[in-house]
């Protein structure tokens, strides 16, 4: 047996988890030694961020934790986009702000003024999202950039553990700022925005040491985007299956060999992001389980009391398609009382306003059913690829409704699991480094969905409230 550990920081919660590889098997069994949470705070006076340091200790902790096992190396994998601006000092200069932040209100436009939307994407296929590295870096003063290195979060984390500066390339594409098809930071974007090109470190792969922790122990850049890591950990080959890491968000897409760059991939918002061994991730951020993690915070402050398996089995008790809303509208993307936004967006399409938490929560995974299913629909007719079947991974696939509402919808089998797709990507890139090639998942058994229920209704569905018609 040879251990690895993964850092895996999700936007409600971290894991430090201790994956072993058995030497006859190769197979990667995980146990989890320490979860905390990392949710954002809203800072007084201004700013939605993220407690950095808290989570450093945290890390620190669960790395002390697993000094038994004696760990061959370590990865860090977190969300993407969000970083911290190092000063010459070498210390994290202010906060690292949550990319829910509304600051970027407004970037896009002003980028517009030097870089076309038609370049920005030729360049970096990247999806337009309003929290992009690229526009929370032109939301800064330009003094602070000055002289800095920006660290994206499992980069910072990395740096603290070993003093070494980088950029992991999975998640560098995320910012906006590297191009797709050489995989280097663009210098033409750069020379057109005012963001210094001595900002941006150089970039290394997964799979290159990184340096040492403070108790000696390798660490190893993995797929830091905790996205890339999880699509590294689909348990499937060939190119017939679409996958949805599903979580916070559902990132719904394909691997492909090569980006897709062209303007219907554009305007149907579909994101080409770098993934593990060359290959691109073109998939399509949904909305995903935060619509229901925020739902419920809000009716617990209320003290409403609800608990999640009970509020999931009330919505499937609910009428079919009662009320159904986009769940990409970018009235959801901030914290706040999603019920609330979800009632006025029922109301303002004209249809009954759900009144009930299982009613709001029927209409939550309807919708990202849809959602789930026009996103696929999309990606395969951009690509030119048939699919026969899909991969439903990450903390979503423990939702057994969720999992059957998007077979349904997409009239294809789902196959769940893993669930800890992150980290497990996280290990297998580790254990390939180390020279365990053949390094794969534990056959878990996964839980497998077939399509039921009325397909016309559901298309109806999609037609009437118009989810997924741009896509
Ligand atoms: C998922 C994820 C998505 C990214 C979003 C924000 O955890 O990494 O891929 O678009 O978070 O960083």
């Amino acid at each position: 047996m040879r251990s690895f550990v993964a850092v895996d920081l999700g936007a409600t919660s971290g894991r430090v988890m201790l994956g072993r590889v058995g030497q006859a098997t190769a197979a990667v069994e995980l146990t989890q030694l320490r979860r905390f949470a990392t949710g954002p705070r809203q800072r007084p006076g201004g700013g939605l961020r993220w407690d950095v340091e808290a989570m450093y200790g945290e890390i620190l902790a669960g790395l002390r934790q697993a000094r038994a096992a004696e760990p061959v190396s370590i990865g860090i994998d977190s969300w993407a986009v969000d970083y911290g601006l190092i000063g010459a000092d070498g210390k994290l200069d202010g906060d690292v702000r949550c990319y829910r932040d509304p600051r970027t209100d407004g970037m896009a436009d002003k980028l517009r003024e030097s870089v076309s939307d038609e370049l920005l994407y030729r360049i970096t296929g990247l999806q337009y999202l309003p929290f992009n590295t690229v526009y929370q870096l032109l939301s800064e003063p330009a003094e602070r950039l000055e002289g800095a290195t920006m660290l994206l979060l499992p980069d910072l984390i990395a740096y603290w553990l070993t003093g070494e500066v980088g950029a992991e390339v999975t998640n560098a594409s995320t910012t906006a700022l590297l191009d797709a098809t050489t995989r280097q930071w663009s210098t033409e974007l750069l020379e057109r925005t005012p963001i210094p090109q001595s900002l941006l470190p150089p970039l290394r792969q997964p799979g290159e040491p990184i340096g040492r922790s403070p108790e000696g122990t390798p660490v190893v850049a993995v797929a830091s985007h905790d996205t890339a890591s999880a699509v590294a950990a689909v348990p499937a080959t060939g190119d017939d299956f679409g996958y949805i890491s599903c979580g916070t968000w559902s990132l719904v897409g394909l691997r492909l060999p090569a980006p897709v760059l062209t303007e219907q991939a554009r305007l149907a918002n579909f994101t080409n992001e770098a993934g593990i061994d060359g290959t691109v991730r073109f998939l399509r951020n949904t909305m995903g389980l935060w619509l229901l993690s925020e739902s419920l915070r809000v009716w617990r402050e209320r003290g409403l009391g609800v608990r999640l398996e009970q509020v999931l089995h009330e919505a499937m008790k609910q009428p079919a398609f009662a009320s159904l809303i986009d769940p990409d509208d970018p009235v959801f993307l901030t914290p706040g009382d999603m019920p609330a936004r979800i009632a006025r967006a029922c109301e303002e399409r004209g249809q009954p306003v759900p009144d009930s938490p299982g009613a709001v929560v029927r209409t939550i995974l309807e919708s990202l059913a849809l959602a789930h299913a026009a996103s696929l629909r999309t990606a395969a007719e951009l690509a030119g690829r048939e699919l026969r079947v899909v991969h439903l991974v990450g903390g979503g696939a423990l939702n057994e409704s969720l999992c059957q509402l998007t077979a349904d919808a997409c009239g294809l089998p789902v196959l769940a699991g893993p669930v800890e797709a992150s980290a497990l990507g996280n290990v297998l890139v580790q254990a390939r480094a180390a020279g365990l090639a053949d390094a794969g998942p534990a056959a878990a058994p996964l839980a497998r969905y077939e399509p039921s229920g009325d397909r016309a209704a559901w298309l109806a569905a999609a037609r009437r409230v118009g989810v997924g018609e741009a896509r």
